[in-house]
């Protein structure tokens, strides 16, 4: 009988551990990522989780030789020799003479776009249609390699922060958010709805929790196909209660991020070097109201007619204005007008037409949206009548309110936008691992 233990044998060996092993052979399971053959010898990179280990092939090395079986992306078990040798800018690092490859698998044919150059030279569905293959590229995966550093960030802060991590329904029934982007289903013969934000449970899980985040799929039934929307993406929330102002959600946004920037430069050095990522600095943020980010936009804009929201350009305007003004990357922009945020927003007591609510544009963005909600529970019953919503259709949501709830406010802080503009890329969907749009349900 074969036990099984929980202990995990790595195929892992990263490249610094090398150094231990000079002049040993050493085992290392990988997939060819590029061979190089130079007629009398020949560079095999291998890949490995996060890294590509340049092996050398020389019939100097041992008896084995290379063969027509020996092909890029073949699974492989390679024994080499650490040798230290010296790049050309004088650096140490550790060349691997190859003494034997074992095949562990093979493909059944060549990828059907070229991975195993730096980088990935396709139009964007010919990158997307070949994802399962295209991710395989270091400078791709690495995209999401960050992505997880934000994520993971995100989470570590909070957690450090006293917050409950939680999971809310995706199938619920009603859309949080309100408006018509919403998926309808049929459940059973009943419809119901996909989740467009975890909304109403993370305020349901303040009384219980205080303090709640959650990362997780939402559902967006945008119609339109734009450069910044996705009908799916991760949806980074939070929900705090005993808050003396919405400046509590800003200052916690605020340090998460500069603690997720912390964590990508240390723990994610190699991607950050790799995709040339320019981590923004992160002090404090600026704020602004609407009304005078909006005025500024008048100013200096032409053609402006909407007056109750921004305009893309506007938004990318008040980055370039961040960034001369404040030498700041990030903006939070507050007081958002009372008719154009959700039914759950508290609006500012000194002035109804405003809310205690912002979003904080990242280089001209809209990353997040968050604020203050309404907690007395007349309050709330007043402002959906007034919204057009039926306060009967809510009574679990309302219970939050009705049976007694702390001040308290959140964010919602979308991923993809994070790690778009962090990696300065001009569509959404780069930074997405398996987008889904109006077009696209595949891969
Ligand atoms: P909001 O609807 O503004 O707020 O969404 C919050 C953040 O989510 C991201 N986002 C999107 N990303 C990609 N594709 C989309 N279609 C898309 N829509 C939104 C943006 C946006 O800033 N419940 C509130 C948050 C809160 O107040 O707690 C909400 O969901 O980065």
């Amino acid at each position: 009988m074969q036990e099984i233990t929980g202990e995990i044998n790595s195929s892992y060996t990263p490249y610094g551990e090398f150094k231990n092993h000079i002049g040993e052979v050493v085992t290392v399971k990988g997939t060819i990522h590029n061979i190089r053959d130079m007629s009398d010898f020949a560079f095999i990179i291998l890949r490995t989780a996060r890294e590509l280990i340049q092996c050398v092939y020389s019939p100097e090395f041992s008896d084995f030789r290379l063969s027509e079986d020996i092909v890029e992306q073949a699974c492989a078990k390679v024994s080499a020799k650490v040798v230290q040798s010296q790049t050309r800018d004088g650096s140490e690092r550790y060349e691997l003479q190859i003494h034997n490859i074992e095949l562990l698998s093979k493909p059944a044919d060549i990828p059907p776009v070229v991975i195993s150059k730096k980088q990935v030279v396709c139009d964007l569905n010919v990158l997307l249609d070949n994802r399962p293959v295209t991710l395989r590229n270091p400078k791709e995966r690495a995209i999401f390699k960050i992505q997880e550093g934000i994520q993971r960030g995100f989470r570590d802060y909070l957690i450090s922060k006293n917050f409950t991590e939680i999971h809310s329904p995706k199938i619920n029934f009603a859309g949080a958010e309100g408006g018509t982007n919403v998926f309808k289903l049929d459940y059973f013969g009943k419809t119901v709805y996909l989740a467009q934000s975890p909304q109403l449970y993370k305020q349901a899980l303040v009384p219980v929790y205080e303090r709640v985040f959650e990362i997780a799929p939402v559902f967006r039934a945008e119609h339109h196909d734009t450069s910044r929307h996705l009908n799916e993406y991760i949806s980074m929330d939070f929900e705090m209660g005993f808050i003396d102002g919405f400046e509590d959600i800003m200052n916690m946004e605020t340090g998460a991020l500069k603690y997720i920037m912390n964590l990508l430069k240390t723990e994610y050095a190699p991607e950050v070097e790799l995709l040339k990522v320019d981590i923004p600095e992160i002090t404090s943020i600026p704020t602004i109201k609407f009304k005078d980010a909006k005025a500024l936009c008048v100013k200096k804009l032409k053609n402006i007619t909407d007056m109750k929201d921004f305009e893309p350009e506007e938004e990318a305007f008040l980055g370039k204005w961040a960034k001369q003004q404040y030498n700041s990357d990030f903006l939070f922009v507050t007081h958002y007008l009372s008719k154009k945020r959700p039914f759950y927003t508290m609006d500012d007591p000194e002035d109804p037409e405003v809310t205690l609510s912002f979003d904080l544009l990242f280089r001209g963005i809209e990353i997040t949206s968050g604020g203050q909600r309404i907690h007395d529970y007349n309050q709330q019953v007043e402002k959906m009548k007034k919204s057009g919503m039926n306060p009967e259709e809510f009574e679990t949501y309302l219970m939050l309110h009705k049976y007694g709830a702390p001040p308290h406010g959140g964010l919602g802080l979308g991923l993809e936008r994070l790690t778009m503009h962090l990696l300065g890329f001009k569509n959404v969907r780069y930074a997405t691992m398996f987008p889904r749009d109006i077009n696209r349900v595949t891969p």
